[in-house]
């Protein structure tokens, strides 16, 4: 009993109020479950499928490392886990990227696209870490954003109406469709994360959404894009085994 008391004093209680800490938490469950989710259901795919489902399990498994940090991080100092955050991303999207390339490597993709896409996803994250952890004081986060946000428009371009659209036309059927399901992610879901970095910048747009932190516009942006990710190459291996 005394054993349970001293555990209970040294592990802080979540006060009800902490958003930020309570999706940390809520998140990290998540990657795991999802985690296992994937790996577990690797074997009863057909092997062209097999490499696509490990990586989507490789992406939450990736989030859910980060966010038992990111989590203990912010319980410890109470402000954003931006380094933690980032080395997460310029892991995870890269591995997204990978994604659209195995899938639509049954149309004759080339190495040069998911390089391509890559590139383009570094370019994009790199620059946002300047904006927000870097040169995070007057023009900054404006220059910085613009940037990465102009690397982003060039993924959705590519994969909208550039060569991995093409390809993914010229697959049809179960590919197409997963293709066009993971672009709307991309152009829908990704679109969370320079809306948090603009309610994350100090007296910019920090008062949008009523003052919602930029963590809880990140942590349920990640929950949607990377869990929901993996389900859309989940549901391609099941409906074309
Ligand atoms: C799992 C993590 C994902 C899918 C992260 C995606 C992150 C972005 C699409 C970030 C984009 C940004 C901009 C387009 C401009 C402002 C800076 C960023 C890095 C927040």
């Amino acid at each position: 009993m005394e054993k349970i008391f001293s555990l209970m004093t040294v592990v802080p209680a979540m006060a009800t109020d902490d958003y930020v800490g309570f999706t940390f938490f809520v998140g990290c469950m998540a990657m795991m479950a999802a985690s296992a989710f994937f790996f577990l259901s690797m074997s009863s795919f057909d092997s062209k499928w097999r490499t696509s489902i490990l990586v989507s399990g490789l992406i939450t498994f990736i989030a859910a490392v980060h966010y038992w940090y990111m989590r203990d991080y912010w319980a410890t100092n109470a402000t954003s886990p931006t380094f933690f955050r980032y080395v997460d991303w310029v892991l995870t999207v890269p591995l997204m990227c990978v994604e659209f390339y195995l899938i639509l490597k049954v149309a004759g993709a080339t190495k040069q696209l998911m390089w391509k896409l890559i590139f383009l996803s570094v370019i994009m994250l790199v620059t946002g870490y300047f904006g927000e952890a870097v040169y995070n004081t007057g023009n900054g986060p404006a220059l910085w954003g613009l940037v990465s946000g102009l690397a982003y428009f060039a993924i959705v371009a590519e994969l909208w109406k550039g060569g991995a659209a093409k390809l993914a036309a010229s697959a049809g059927g179960a590919v197409q469709a997963a293709h066009t399901t993971l672009l709307k992610f991309v152009v829908i879901g990704w679109a969370i994360y320079p809306i948090g970095y603009m309610a994350g910048t100090e007296g910019w747009y920090s008062g949008i959404f009523g003052g919602l932190p930029m963590d809880v516009i990140y942590n349920v942006g990640d929950a949607i894009n990377k869990i929901g990710f993996g389900l859309v190459v989940y549901n391609l291996a099941v409906n074309s085994k």
